[in-house]
């Protein structure tokens, strides 16, 4: 439950957020296995509510279980597992079981919600299996966080062994199909008790698909805890991985220049978040990059993309956490959904010359400076943090991993311009930020390291991109 089952020298889960199954499959094939990334969160599977302009949270409105949303259906997603799995790419879908839709109406496969008769007979779910209706207006008491109804939404009875047993098989079809895990939503409206009993009910994943025998789904939990509530998130660590929101909201705040950069030294249990094993990590989600969930003004999005590639860029080259990468579509109000065709389809991501998404996607996981700190954080494995630096005034860094990767990185008002240390083997290095390797070459700008293992950085405070980086993998 701990385990991401990533296949050795690959990192990073890409949320591909309402992509359609056929696309990510492409993705892994073309995209995501070459450049050295793990893994793939998608979009909720389980068929949703249609809701009038289709905003994209109609897919956190269940009405049944069966494959079938916007995205594909059940043989769109088996065959995106199958392929991607295939090349070294696990996928974790996200599951809503808290709650069913908040409306009646019908499913993205033309099923039936009648919450006013708190009905959907897809399932099939009755009266029984739901909590009584109340709202969610304080969340210091735990009694209603979890059994009164989010946002409206219908609240299921999570302690009746009907309802665990229904959720259990919907997740069994998932691994069955060769899913390695889930992000599960809104977990800090369940109780724990409630979650563990449903994870037990959990196959091991499909050894057809190349899990070992005995391997557990990897599961991360949505409980966000910033401090301050009733509710922690210590009470689901012996489930699994759990989103740490703090994360988001502090890298966010440095990165806006709100505090000092020498402060990251100890960015991660340091500064209270929890243990590294247990972190899945995330500059923004597809709430708070919108403004909703938590984490408020300073979260960073691909709307600041300067200050974005360098949260980043810290967030891949650093040794804490399980990092995930949002991959996001252009949007200017908050319940916008995804491009979609004037009958509601979702379009396909196009791309431009250069391999970026066209067409009203963002995938900020195709942006140089991001995909470029994958195989950072692939070249530079296990090795620790060593040789950091910093300027008088800490807004300049720089830091190694171990001789394998080095980085730094520049909020000032005036520039690096010095040796520093790298730690890494004497030779000339192709500049991650500024472009690739190809070939015996860099299509950017190229950094030397000296037989003592110095290099001279220039990096000016107004440079397109506020960071530069080397690996051993990007030697010429
Ligand atoms: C939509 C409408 C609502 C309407 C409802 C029912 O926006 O106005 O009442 O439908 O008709 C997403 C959207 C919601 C949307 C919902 C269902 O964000 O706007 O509601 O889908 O379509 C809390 C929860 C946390 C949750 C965040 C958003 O604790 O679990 O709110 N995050 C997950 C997903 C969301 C999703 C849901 C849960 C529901 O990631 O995408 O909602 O499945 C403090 C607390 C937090 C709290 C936060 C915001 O910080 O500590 O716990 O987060 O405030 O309230
Ligand atoms: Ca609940």
């Amino acid at each position: 439950q701990w385990d991401t089952h990533w296949w050795s020298g690959r990192s990073g889960i890409v949320h591909l957020f309402e992509w359609k199954w056929n696309d990510i499959a492409n993705e892994c094939e073309t995209f995501l296995a070459p450049n050295g990334y793990a893994g793939v969160q998608t979009s909720p599977p389980s068929e949703n509510l249609v809701i009038g302009n289709r905003p994209w949270w109609e897919r956190y409105q269940p009405v049944s279980y069966h494959l079938n949303t916007r995205s594909g259906d059940r043989n769109a997603f088996a065959d995106m597992v199958r392929r991607c799995n295939a090349v070294g790419i696990r996928i974790y879908p996200d599951v809503v079981i808290n709650h069913m839709a908040a409306g009646d109406g019908y499913g993205t496969g033309g099923s039936e919600s009648r919450v006013s008769q708190l009905s959907f007979p897809a399932v099939p779910y009755g009266s029984n299996d739901f909590n009584p209706r109340c709202d969610i207006t304080n969340y210091n008491d735990p009694y209603q966080v979890r059994n009164c109804w989010l946002v409206g939404l219908s609240d299921l009875k999570t302690g009746s062994d009907y309802v665990r047993q229904k959720i259990a098989d919907f997740l069994n079809d998932l691994i069955s199909l060769g899913v390695a895990g889930f992000r599960i939503d809104a977990v800090k409206h369940m109780w724990p008790a409630d979650v563990q009993n449903i994870v037990s009910r959990l196959n091991n994943l499909n050894t057809n698909h190349g899990f070992p025998a005995n391997a557990r789904p990897f599961i991360t939990q949505e409980v966000i805890d910033l401090g301050g509530e009733a509710i922690k998130k210590d009470e689901y660590l012996h489930i699994g991985t759990i989103t740490e929101f703090r994360y988001s909201a502090e890298i966010g705040r440095v990165f806006r220049g709100y505090d000092l950069l020498k402060y990251l030294k100890n960015f991660g249990e340091g500064w209270g978040f929890m243990a590294s094993a247990s972190a899945l990590t995330f500059v923004d989600n597809h709430d708070n990059q919108r403004g909703h969930g938590a984490g408020g003004a300073n979260v960073l999005t691909y709307k600041v993309s300067k200050n974005y590639k360098m949260a980043t860029a810290f967030h891949l080259a650093w040794n804490y956490g399980i990092p995930r990468i949002m991959s996001s579509f252009a949007f200017n109000d908050g319940d916008q959904g995804p491009p979609a065709d004037g009958y509601g389809n979702l379009k396909s991501p196009e791309f431009n010359s250069e391999g970026a998404c066209t067409n009203g996607w963002v995938c900020e996981h195709r942006w140089r400076q991001i995909y470029n700190m994958v195989k950072f954080r692939n070249a530079a494995g296990g090795a620790a943090v060593q040789n950091w630096w910093e300027n008088g005034s800490g807004k300049q860094i720089a830091f190694s991993r171990g001789n394998r990767a080095f980085i730094a990185f520049n909020l000032d008002s005036y520039g690096i311009n010095q040796n520093l240390y790298t730690g890494l083997p004497a030779g000339t290095y192709c500049e991650i930020a500024s472009g690739s390797k190809s070939g015996s070459s860099c299509t950017g700008k190229t950094i030397t390291v000296d037989g003592s293992g110095n290099a001279y950085i220039d990096l000016p405070h107004n440079a397109d991109d506020g960071f530069v980086a080397i690996h051993v993998d990007a030697k010429l």
